[in-house]
């Protein structure tokens, strides 16, 4: 009977694109290892390939499954997974993540939202699993996350981790703190898609639809799941998917026929653990694993999968490069080697002076971006502080009874989170944005040096010239985090109740007021430099990466080329003599190398 969980029925198939993926490691692998034999002065190209194979593996695909609680979220996880890890419950659990992520056995990690160092936990069974990550993301144990967990990791040998993707469990909306639906959503806008999971009973709420419209303008790629059909008769599940579908399409704009999966979680999971095929298939779990495996395959793969044949193919036409200057400097005679190799370096005198400049600039712009940073953190103090003074005056104008100040910090406890979690995630947007569009001009200049390097040496030793490539070669890719800033929320934990009682109502209400106003001003300050603060550490963080980036391609490139001539200049003058044997094999590991580029460059093409 064929196994229901083991996907092997997926893997066995003869995908395209997957197939695809193999080649390329292969390619890669082959390429490595041709120059690595050509010896240490090659190390950096070696290297270079060695990080894009690298990152071609573990460069992963992130899929939160998002909705109200208790759609079902978790225990379709589960099913996915074929066993019962992650707790599901009837009451809501508190807003923690889970990240899924393939490892050799069964492991959670909790992180802290403080210094703590994460706790870590290995065990052999699912439920045993389950029991322990309870500890850390149920209402009942974890009371309103008094833990101060920031979000939970697990690691297990699964199928479909396998297959370059992490799952993502999230709370989702309705849970415990209203201000976790605004870190889901600045989550969302690294997230490669998403599941968003409703059910029949009861029917999409008003508040699903509006997370569904801010989840629809922040993640690419959303499958809709109508989970719990078991309930459903065959007719009330066409019934309830019609709905669901008509919602979508009248008041979110999805299009008519959006591909919708009727679910039963909780018989996938039963069909997981018992191998029961039919049940696999009836519980509509056969048709999203075949779904979510093409699409994996097909999705956002081939996009990675392109820019990294490309780097790939650079690299190795950088190594060609070298060889070729390096036959062409054994067999030219000596006297004319050393006069080119000198004409070489009056040109590498001013690349370098360009290098210069080129640095100087980048130091000018970070320090442009630090303005722009105060400015934009300035400007949302000022935000802040309109925003909960408002909130303030509303509280106090409905307070009814003579204690003013409790109500209204109450009110204000329950906005600040909310405030700054939305505060921040428009705060990463504009910043990224804005370095995006900072770093390019400095990219395309580095380019340019690096082009000028290779022209310079395809001209003075009449080699073939190849264009380096320019697009997002120094792009730092930032890894999916959830936001776990913790928001300093109020000042004063027990109001000081003073001699309010003394005053008069009026007088009172504004002695309130003030006192309340001068705690906002203290708390906008204090948050507003958290997110600065934070932004600060990630832009220069940034901008050193970048800059190190640059300057090694650049040296990278001058030692294939001029450092690869001189090299050649220095040996031969030593010991003068046969360089036949030499020329023969660095002839045949570049025709080996010309045939894997020809490959990489095919696979670089859409
Ligand atoms: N009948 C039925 N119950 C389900 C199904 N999926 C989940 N449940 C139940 O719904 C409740 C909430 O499930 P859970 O996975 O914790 O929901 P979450 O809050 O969205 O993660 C649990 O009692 C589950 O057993 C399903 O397909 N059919
Ligand atoms: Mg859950």
């Amino acid at each position: 009977m064929e196994h229901p969980v083991s996907l092997s029925f997926v893997a066995d198939r003869d995908y395209g694109p997957a197939a695809t993926s193999q080649q390329l490691l292969a390619f890669l692998d082959q390429a490595i290892t041709i120059t690595r034999d050509l010896g240490p002065e090659l190390r950096n190209f070696c290297e270079g390939l060695g990080a894009l194979s690298q990152r071609f593996s573990e460069e992963r695909f992130h899929l939160a499954v998002l909705g109200q609680f208790k759609r079902g979220k978790s225990t379709l996880l589960n099913a996915l997974l074929g066993q019962p890890l992650l707790p599901t419950s009837v009451v809501p659990l508190t807003a923690i993540p889970t990240f899924l992520r393939p490892g050799p056995q069964l492991q959670a990690r909790v992180a802290f939202k403080d210094e703590r160092p994460s706790e870590e936990f290995t065990c052999r069974h699912a439920p045993e699993m389950s029991a322990f990550l309870a500890r850390y993301v149920s209402e009942d144990q974890n009371p309103r996350n008094r833990l101060g967990v920031a979000q939970v990791e697990v690691f297990l040998p699964a199928p479909i981790l396998e297959r370059g993707v992490v799952l993502i469990d999230t709370p989702g909306i309705g849970s415990t703190f209203r201000h976790n639906t605004e870190a889901t959503l600045n989550f969302l806008p690294q997230c490669d898609a998403a599941l968003f999971v409703v059910s029949a009973d009861p029917p999409i709420t008003e508040v699903e639809i509006e997370f569904l419209r801010e989840v629809r303008a922040k993640v690419a790629r959303i499958f809709f799941v109508l989970n719990k059909v078991d309930y459903l008769s065959q007719a009330e599940r066409e019934q309830a998917a019609a709905f669901f579908k008509a919602v979508l399409h009248e008041q979110l704009e999805f299009p008519e026929d959006v591909s919708l999966f009727c679910l039963s979680a909780r018989q996938g999971l039963e069909a997981a653990l018992g191998h029961d095929a039919g049940m696999w298939e009836a519980s509509g779990f056969k048709s999203i694993t075949a779904y979510l495996m093409d699409f994996l395959a097909e999705g956002k793969a081939s996009v990675l999968r392109e820019a990294i044949a490309r780097k790939a193919a650079d690299l190795v036409a950088g190594v060609l490069m070298r060889l070729d200057l390096e036959v062409r400097a054994l067999v030219m005679p000596l006297a004319e080697l050393e006069e080119r190799q000198q004409i070489f370096e009056q040109r590498l005198v001013d690349i370098r002076q360009q290098q210069q400049m080129a640095g100087d600039l980048l130091a000018g712009d970070r320090k442009r971006m630090h303005q722009f940073l105060e400015d934009k953190a300035a400007a949302l103090r000022g935000r802040a502080m309109a925003a909960l003074e408002k909130v303030l005056d509303e509280a106090l104008a409905v307070v009814k009874g003579s204690d003013y100040h409790l109500p209204a910090q109450e009110a204000l406890d329950n906005q600040v989170p909310t405030f700054f979690e939305r505060e921040l995630g428009l705060f990463i947007q504009e910043v990224d944005q804005k370095v995006t569009e900072v770093l390019r001009p400095h990219e395309l200049r580095a380019t340019e040096l690096i082009a000028s390097v290779r022209q310079t040496a395809a001209e003075l030793f009449d080699v073939p010239y190849h264009a380096p490539e320019s697009e997002g070669a120094f792009i730092v890719k930032r890894k999916p985090y959830w936001v776990t800033a913790k928001w300093l929320v109020s000042i004063s934990p027990t109001p000081p109740i003073h001699l309010d009682w003394l005053f008069p109502h009026s007088m009172r209400m504004a002695r309130v007021r003030k006192r309340l106003l001068a705690q906002i001003e203290e708390l906008a300050g204090r948050n507003v430099e958290n997110i600065r603060w934070a932004t600060l550490q990630n832009l220069d963080r940034t901008f050193l990466l970048f800059g190190s980036a640059l300057k090694q391609r650049l040296e990278d490139t001058v030692a294939a080329t001029y450092g690869a001539i001189e090299a050649v200049g220095r040996r031969r003058q030593e010991h003068a003599g046969e360089v036949e044997g030499e020329v023969a094999r660095l002839k045949s590991s570049a025709a080996s190398l010309r045939i894997l580029e020809v490959k990489l460059a095919s696979l670089a093409i859409t």
